[in-house]
């Protein structure tokens, strides 16, 4: 085989890299960033380079796996489908299907394959018992999206390359490459602000490598940035210095006028802060033309998530900047999206809280139950049955220890995944995804939050392996042994075959389709046969940005399979109020359900008691949650999974760095090498996530032999924020003493 690159854009994070994949007989000798990419014109991080490690990863599962006297043994796609029909009908039939769960991890968002398939699973599945990565993480953000905005997914992103102060409240783009705000190369876009004399402003407790590239730290205490934020709001509109737009100015006002208690002096003991620090704050946001304040998962995960992710955009919108250049912008998703679809009518008023859960009582929003009750949903036999999509949530849902002891208890579990881990060790039936240099990729997921409007799609850079099957198909398999087919390549060509129809209609029936569309014209205009390609050649083609199949000038799959590199379809425009699914056509500031959440942040205004230590969490460059521990290049050197503390807090407890404390917290504890630092706010302990590996019956050898604990096994499940039931993974508190 001669040696060729590809390009093909990154699916391991948001920020969507470029790469250059040299490849030699069928082996990858190199892998570079793109310099002709559209977007991240050649930046890319160690984990990018990686991805050649992770296809010759001797434990990265390429067979199915079926569990025999409690040990996996390879078998062929016929044996699990079968031993899945065999095993999990049953138990589902048991109770009309009640019983049956589906959890779909992060990388499901990354994958075209994934993205579009496994929604069959779960109607398969005919469950609505579905759990998500997205509700231990961003599901704060997207209640308020939706309670605002009419739409979960309409979420503003900062118009970095724009902005001349960037407010960021709980990321750390430095090592976490960013996160609802897809961007490559932050470091670069960071110093692009800084150099053309704009500010950085990094709210967090601990002096993060962004937080060091910043202009001002302010080191808060955890889970204080609601009152923060409510001071920013009271503050601007009572130096009057607020400059909504018109439409906007009364409901704003309106809603500062609630949050009058919360003054720069009021919340300087329950945040940290000064009040003159934060004066200064808002001084400098008035003062910049163009400023921007953003939040990611330090802002979510803690009580308060849909409330700040609220006060977020309240401030955002005081200052002029929601909706405008360098301010805090809504993309447009070229593959299309419920907020691109034209100005139909508008939708009904969002609420929460209309279904809840039924052993403990927690909200299901989106339609997604709580992680936060997995666990006792399994132990109290409501779930019986089990069926995961790429995710770890034995390592990355809270309260893991119960949670694998739930996992355990199953009657039957069947995982779609890569690896024989700590969650998929359960399950009596693994199927395994071809890897992913083998899978095409788009972005349809990151076009929602993307700070450029781009389209990029990637060939599959290797072939499949003898006997893989696509990652599509895996999944359609699976949906139609759920639906009481067979499994076989026909049934999956069923499944695909509905999908397509659904999308057919989709595009048929949008307002903005144009005149003399109908069906003859979509499916003659379309190049591929079937599969995940042909579905996202009419989402291109229907979205804001698409030919209309010929009937107007724009993208397809096809004017994109001839731009490897990728399409850039500009910088961020205006969408106010054309994006709106409310029925006042305005964003609904005023929301009743976050208006009522204010009288609760009160509670948060006194200073946190000095004795007590409060946990957060930090990402590292060279992991990926919990799933790229296995590979050598990422892992070595110094251990990374360590608990920093302050000097003066570790002094206090008697420990010195490379000592081994014992973490307790009200859910377990762990044992864990110290790492003393002064970036961090006194009184706060930092622990990585993603990490403990090692445990029998998992095929990982690296990440076992790597180290670590997993810092879930100390967070509670039952603290949660009640407006979107995501558990608090950030600011609690725990104890922490020398082992020995
Ligand atoms: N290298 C690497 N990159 C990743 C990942 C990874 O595991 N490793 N995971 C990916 C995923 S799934 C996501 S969602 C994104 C997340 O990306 P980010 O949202 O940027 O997340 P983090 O890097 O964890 O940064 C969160 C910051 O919040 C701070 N923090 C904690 N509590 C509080 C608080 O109460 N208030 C404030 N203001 N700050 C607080 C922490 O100290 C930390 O610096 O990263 C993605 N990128
Ligand atoms: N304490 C604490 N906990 C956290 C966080 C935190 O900051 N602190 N962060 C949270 C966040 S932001 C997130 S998003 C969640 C992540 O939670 P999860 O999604 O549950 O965990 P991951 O570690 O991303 O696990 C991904 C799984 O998918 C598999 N996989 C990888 N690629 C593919 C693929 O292409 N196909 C298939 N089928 N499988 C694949 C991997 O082997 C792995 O088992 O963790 C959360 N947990
Ligand atoms: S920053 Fe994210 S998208 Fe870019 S190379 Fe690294 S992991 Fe891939
Ligand atoms: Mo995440």
């Amino acid at each position: 085989m001669a040696s060729s690159t590809s390009f093909r854009t990154c699916p391991l994070c948001e920020a969507t890299c470029g790469l250059a994949i040299e490849v030699d007989g069928g082996a990858v000798t190199r892998i570079r960033g793109d310099r002709d990419d559209v977007f991240s014109k050649g930046f890319l991080c160690p984990k990018g380079t990686a991805l050649g490690k992770f296809h010759e990863d001797p434990d990265r599962l390429r067979q199915p796996m079926v569990k025999r006297d409690g040990t996996h043994v390879a078998v062929t796609w016929e044996e699990a489908y079968r031993a899945i029909a065999e095993g999990l009908l049953p138990v589902l039939d048991r109770d009309e299907r009640a019983g049956g769960a589906i959890y779909l991890g992060n990388p499901v968002v990354h994958s075209l394959d994934m993205l579009l398939y496994s929604k069959a699973v779960t109607v398969g599945l005919g469950t609505k018992k579905v759990f998500s990565a997205s509700t231990v993480d961003q599901r704060p953000r997207e209640v308020a999206s939706g309670l605002i905005y009419g739409h979960s997914g309409t979420i503003p992103v900062p118009d970095i390359d724009r902005t001349d102060m960037l407010v960021m409240l709980g990321a750390n783009p430095m090592v976490s490459n960013g996160s609802l705000a897809t961007a490559p190369d932050w470091p670069g876009r960071i110093d692009a602000l800084l150099e053309r004399g704009g500010a950085l402003v990094v709210v967090d407790p601990a002096c993060t490598k962004t937080a060091q590239r910043a202009t001002t730290h302010l080191p808060i205490v955890p889970g204080a940035d609601v009152l923060l934020l409510a001071a920013i709001a009271t503050e601007l509109v009572s130096t009057g210095t607020h400059r909504p737009v018109d439409e906007d100015r009364e409901a704003l006002e309106r809603v500062a006028a609630a949050l009058s208690a919360f003054t720069p002096d009021s919340v300087a003991d329950g945040t940290g802060l000064t009040s003159a620090a934060i004066r200064d704050l808002v001084v400098q946001l008035t003062n910049a033309e163009r400023p921007c304040v953003y939040a990611r998962i330090g802002t979510t995960v803690t009580p308060f998530g849909t409330t700040a992710s609220w006060l977020v955009d309240v401030v955002n919108a005081l200052l002029g900047s929601l909706d405008a250049p360098g301010g805090a912008m809504f993309p447009k998703n070229a593959a299309g999206s419920k907020n691109t679809r034209g100005s139909g009518p508008h939708g009904p008023v969002q609420s929460l809280g209309r279904r809840k859960t039924s052993v403990s009582h927690m909200p299901i929003e989106l339609g997604e139950y709580p992680v936060a009750v997995m666990a006792e949903e399994i132990e109290t036999r409501n779930i019986t049955a089990m069926i995961t999509v790429a995710g770890n949530p034995v390592l990355s849902c809270p309260d893991s220890e119960r949670l694998d002891a739930a996992f355990a208890s199953l009657d039957f579990m069947v995982s779609v995944d890569c690896y024989l881990n700590e969650t998929t060790r359960h399950a009596d039936v693994i199927l395994p995804p071809p890897s992913h240099l083998q899978k095409s990729h788009f972005d349809v997921a990151f076009g929602n939050l993307t700070i450029r409007n781009v389209a990029n799609y990637s060939e599959p850079v290797l072939p499949l392996d003898d006997g893989g099957l696509p990652e599509w198909e895996v999944l359609a398999r699976l949906a139609s042994v759920l639906g009481g087919a067979q499994g076989t390549a026909a049934d999956a060509a069923a499944v695909d075959a509905m999908i397509f129809e659904q999308l057919v209609s989709g595009a048929l029936s949008a307002p903005s389709a144009p005149d003399g569309l109908d069906r003859e014209r979509v499916v003659g205009a379309l190049d591929d046969d079937a599969g995940p390609e042909r579905l996202l050649d009419i989402m291109l083609r229907s979205g804001p940005f698409g030919d209309w199949f010929g009937l107007a000038d724009g993208i397809s799959l096809a004017h994109l399979r001839e731009h490897p590199h990728g399409i850039d379809l500009g910088a961020l425009e205006p969408r106010l109020p054309e994006a709106l699914l409310t029925p006042s056509g305005r964003p609904e500031f005023e929301h009743p359900d976050l208006m009522g959440d204010i009288a609760r942040m009160d509670g948060l205004l006194v200073a946190p008691d000095p004795s007590t230590l409060r946990l957060i969490n930090r990402r590292t460059l060279r992991s990926n949650n919990s799933w790229m521990h296995n590979l050598e290049i990422l892992v070595k050197g110094k251990p990374r999974c360590t608990m920093q503390i302050h000097p003066t807090d570790a002094d206090r407890l008697g420990l010195v760095g490379g000592d081994i404390a014992r973490v307790r917290s009200s859910a377990g504890s762990v044992e864990i090498p110290v790492a003393v630092d002064d970036g961090l706010r006194p009184g706060v302990v930092c622990i990585p996530h993603g990490w403990g590996h090692g445990a029998s019956g998992t095929a990982l050898a690296v990440a076992s032999a790597a180290g670590g604990v997993n810092v879930n096994v100390l967070t509670p499940s039952t603290v949660v924020d009640p407006l979107s039931g995501t558990s608090q993974l950030t600011g609690f508190a725990v104890t922490v003493e020398p082992v020995g």
